[in-house]
């Protein structure tokens, strides 16, 4: 418990120090900061950049019928990446370059001129009652509450979108509060990007976010002496409930058993992804600073879904990823390397490089 703000303030005096060092490209450090410690103005500010994006033209129409705006970009470009950026290697970086793309597409589509905030989620999982209390669902200045309540007999007639039967959870439909109430998502659930318009749906489980997103998790997790175990740790140590670290725990808490966050494939559909993702990033980055010298080129894992040591269903023939390893993300983005993806402060061109605060 203590040590979590002690590393935080070490990292953000860190932090300090690397922004004023300039970027490879020259571009502006952007410092993404927890969600409630943004003013007013700011949380509004990019709750309009996110509906500005689904309100913009896409770019990626041809090649997926579901995409409907430049949200829907990414949204497309995730579902279609999801076999090969999930229980890899690939995770982390894949997902920090990912981040960035879309953080570079709100300022270059949105005008947005601030970074994407990070959703400490461990600040909300002290209780299970603490969960649904949290600022970030606020329905004014956040991203909006829970699902609507359904039944057993209500959700069983929807789609089950976690892997894994998620407990006590207390929403199941519609979101009916915030900025995302009426918005339909495009695509999803499920593995397809053709367009399937439907309700934002969430939910919450705070029973388990105080189990799978609690402080001492975090702790656990920066102290991890090596990548692999770390990614694991993030990623899952097994497949069932106790073995769902922060990385699913963020996706279920707040999906459960019907929401969109709990979907494999199109999770972005729900704004809480960038946030979620971004305070995963946060963790793994505050991790490499803890022992920069090293962990600035500490890569490892399968190249192949599903392989050791995520081998839950057997074994399956696999190469372990290096630094060399590419990171393709479509028509969004260049095709970089992992290793220009290892320093948040020296990102590729076509990005920010950026801190956490
Ligand atoms: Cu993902």
């Amino acid at each position: 418990m203590q040590l979590l703000p002690t590393l935080s303030v070490a990292v953000a005096a860190l932090a300090q120090l690397t922004a004023a060092a300039p970027t490879a490209n020259g571009s502006p450090v952007l410092v993404r900061h927890e969600w409630r410690t943004l003013s007013k103005v700011q949380q509004l500010e990019y709750l309009s950049a996110v509906k500005c994006m689904q309100n913009t033209p896409p770019r990626t129409k041809a090649l997926y019928s579901g995409v409907q705006n430049r949200y829907d970009d990414f949204v497309a470009l995730h579902i279609n990446m999801t076999d090969q950026i999930h229980f890899v290697g690939q995770f982390l970086p894949y997902h920090r370059g990912l981040l960035a793309l879309f953080e570079a597409d709100l300022k270059n589509t949105c005008g947005y001129k601030g970074a994407v905030p990070y959703w400490d989620w461990s600040l909300d999982s002290t209780s299970v009652d603490s969960f649904a209390q949290s600022p970030i669902f606020d329905a004014t200045y956040g991203f909006g509450g829970n699902g609507q309540y359904l039944t057993d007999a209500e959700k069983a007639l929807l789609v089950d979108t976690a892997a894994l039967v998620i407990p006590n959870t207390t929403g199941g439909g519609c979101v009916t509060t915030g900025p995302f109430a009426n918005v339909n998502a495009s695509m999803g659930p499920g593995s397809s990007t053709d367009y399937t318009p439907h309700c934002l749906r969430r939910d919450f489980s705070g029973d388990f976010a105080s189990q799978s997103l609690n402080s001492s998790l975090v702790d656990i997790i920066l102290s991890t002496p090596d990548f692999l175990l770390l990614d694991r740790r993030f990623q899952s140590l097994e497949l069932d409930l106790a073995g769902v670290w922060i990385h699913g725990g963020g996706h279920f808490s707040v999906g459960g058993n019907t929401g969109d966050m709990s979907d494999m494939w199109s999770s972005p559909s729900d704004p809480l992804f960038w946030s979620h993702h971004a305070m995963l990033d946060n963790v793994w980055n505050q991790w490499q600073r803890l022992n920069w010298t090293v962990r600035k080129a500490e890569i490892t894992g399968p190249d192949t879904m599903w392989a050791y040591p995520y081998n839950y269903f057997g074994d399956v023939p696999y190469k372990n990823i290096t630094l060399a390893f590419e990171l393709a993300y479509g028509q969004l983005g260049e095709t970089v390397n992992i290793s220009q993806v290892m320093d948040t402060t020296n990102m590729p061109c076509d990005v920010n490089s950026y801190t956490y605060a």
